[in-house]
């Protein structure tokens, strides 16, 4: 008897790409349907509302901390990383080599190191704040984190593609896409969005990053999904941020 698709269900804020644009891209790239249930409308079980039920829902075991949060059934996760892997597994986008993913998942944490940060200089003080109460912190931080740290994630990633012979050097694990080549994809895409002047400024060092986001924007599934209404533009209520004063490239 054939297998029957679950139904797959991620809790995230509905106006946002946020840390859910993660996960969606994992599910449009395997071409596995999904429903967006904060999108919905509250009249069919979405809104903001559904999110929160789950979020408080301790009857239905260990309780997630923050969105996104995937239901499947009775299983219900949290933590980017975790759920692109689950989603990657379904959806044949983990790497072939048990070990390769094993890395995979420490790529995919690092994408996820490196999108806190980046998300930390738009609100260095903290995140109930508003951006305009922590402004001159936030110009602070920005100069130190564009100078070291976006560098240095870049950095970090080309060296990995380079190190990935197998694939030479195309994609990060093993010779086929993975769910961490859609994470890198995600997070230069957010960082672009944010500091253009500053990614401008140092892609020419990191050739094979900017390929694999050059790539992975133009594979069917991906391609046909930032063109859809399913793609939230990026805005000042997400993750990555352009606020213009603090993308000085150093
Ligand atoms: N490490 C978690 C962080 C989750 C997280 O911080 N989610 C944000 C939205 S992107 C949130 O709503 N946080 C609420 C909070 O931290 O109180 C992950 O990667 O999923």
């Amino acid at each position: 008897m054939a297998k029957s698709t679950p139904r797959y269900e991620l809790f995230y804020w509905p106006s946002i790409q946020g840390r859910g644009e993660f996960v969606r891209l994992v599910f449009e790239e395997a071409a596995l349907p999904y429903v967006d249930v904060a999108r919905l409308p509250a009249r069919q079980g979405g809104g903001v509302g559904a999110l929160m039920r789950l979020l408080e829902d301790d009857a239905a075991g260990t309780p997630p901390y923050a969105p996104p949060v995937l239901r499947v059934g009775a299983l219900r996760i949290a933590q980017t990383a975790l759920i692109c892997q689950y989603v990657a597994g379904e959806g044949g986008l983990l790497p072939r080599a048990v070990a390769d993913r094993w890395r995979a998942q420490q790529l995919m944490l690092t994408v996820m190191d490196f999108t806190l940060e980046a998300h930390d200089t738009h609100h260095p003080i903290g995140n109930s704040l508003y951006y305009e109460d922590q402004k001159r912190e936030a110009r602070r931080r920005a100069p130190h984190y564009l100078a070291e740290r976006l560098p240095k994630a870049l950095d970090y990633f080309e060296r990995a593609l380079a190190a990935n012979g197998a694939g030479r050097g195309r994609v990060l694990l093993g010779r086929s896409l993975s769910y961490a080549d859609l994470g890198l994809f995600q997070l230069v895409e957010g960082l672009s969005y944010a500091f253009p002047r500053s990614v401008a400024a140092v892609a020419g060092d990191t050739p094979r990053v900017m390929a694999l986001h050059a790539a992975v924007a133009e594979r069917p599934h991906i391609a046909a999904y930032l063109a859809s209404p399913r793609r939230l533009p990026f805005n000042e209520h997400g993750i990555f941020r352009h606020y213009p004063e603090l993308d000085v490239p150093p």
